[in-house]
């Protein structure tokens, strides 16, 4: 029997959208049992201030914060159900939960991928990343990512108080809000010679991303070579979905088209 896996991107799982909640965890109940891997690269949160967030006292007064706790740690449950039945659990960064760390993991039963994950998916050479990396020309956004990677500066950010650090966090968003609402579709999608330097290091032929909301395959060649990209969808509402690969191949697949509805 071949192995399946699964792939999904920016969820951003938050307390304000709980549709997006119940949405995961129908699939992480429903659907992603039956696959050998199921693969998270990036976004699963909404933001991420830190995983102490777990572990946030019960009297603290800050309902956003509390609501937050309680999120991860449903979160965290499902996943851990999920790894306790079988399927093997990975995770990548996003953009805006890069500071998810071996805490969480640990306690989900994830396993932490590098920002470019090489992987053999039934037989063929796949690189895994979120796809932030691939906008090269937003320098903006790149220039902003190289200070929020910086150990320094993660280490500087999170001896602060959640309190302070949601507050930092609600300030960023804003920032860039307004920003994003300036910058062209062109500026924010890859770079398609970037995508063909990434593929030319890693001997090609396939990607898989998400980060740009714009869910595609993409075929084209590189060097003579047949590359492939796959670009996963974000999740809202009818949009939200997944690519399932197996030794027969890979597709992408919306959850309210696989989402049962139950009998009367
Ligand atoms: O996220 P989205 O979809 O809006 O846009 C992204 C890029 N923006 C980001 C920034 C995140 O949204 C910020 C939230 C992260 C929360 C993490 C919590 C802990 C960190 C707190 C940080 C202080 O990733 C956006 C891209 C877009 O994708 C498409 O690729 O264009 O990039 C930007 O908007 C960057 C801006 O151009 C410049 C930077 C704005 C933010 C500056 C914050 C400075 C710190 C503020 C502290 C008071
Ligand atoms: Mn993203």
């Amino acid at each position: 029997m071949s192995s399946t896996s699964l792939f999904i991107a920016d969820l951003h799982l938050s307390p304000q959208q709980p549709e997006t909640v119940q949405q995961f965890t129908w699939f992480v109940t429903h659907i992603a049992p039956s696959a050998q891997h199921l693969y998270i690269l990036g976004d699963l949160f909404e933001y991420w201030l830190g995983d102490d967030i777990l572990d946030l006292p019960v009297n603290t007064p800050d309902n956003a914060l509390m609501a937050y706790r309680q999120l991860a740690r449903h979160v965290c449950q499902l996943l851990r159900q999920l790894s306790d039945t079988g399927t093997q659990l990975w995770l990548q960064h996003g953009n805006r939960d890069f500071l998810l760390q071996e805490t969480f993991c640990q306690r989900c039963h994830m396993t932490l991928l590098p920002d470019i994950a090489p992987i053999d998916l039934c037989g063929t050479p796949s690189l895994l990343l979120h796809g932030d990396t691939l906008c090269t020309d937003d320098l903006a956004y790149q220039r902003f990512r190289a200070q929020v990677r910086n150990p320094a500066w993660q280490q500087q950010f999170l001896v602060q108080s959640l309190a302070s650090r949601a507050t930092l966090a609600a300030s960023a968003r804003q920032q860039s809000m307004a920003a994003t609402h300036e910058k062209s579709d062109a500026i924010m999608d890859v770079n398609q010679q970037s995508v063909a330097a990434l593929l030319r290091e890693h001997n090609y032929p396939r990607l898989i991303h998400g980060h740009t909301h714009r869910p595609a395959h993409h075929t084209f060649t590189v060097d003579d070579h047949a590359c492939e990209r796959w670009v996963l969808p974000d999740w809202h509402g009818s949009r939200s979905g997944y690519l399932r690969c197996d030794g027969q191949g890979c597709a992408m697949l919306n959850l309210s088209s696989v989402m049962s509805v139950p009998a009367p």
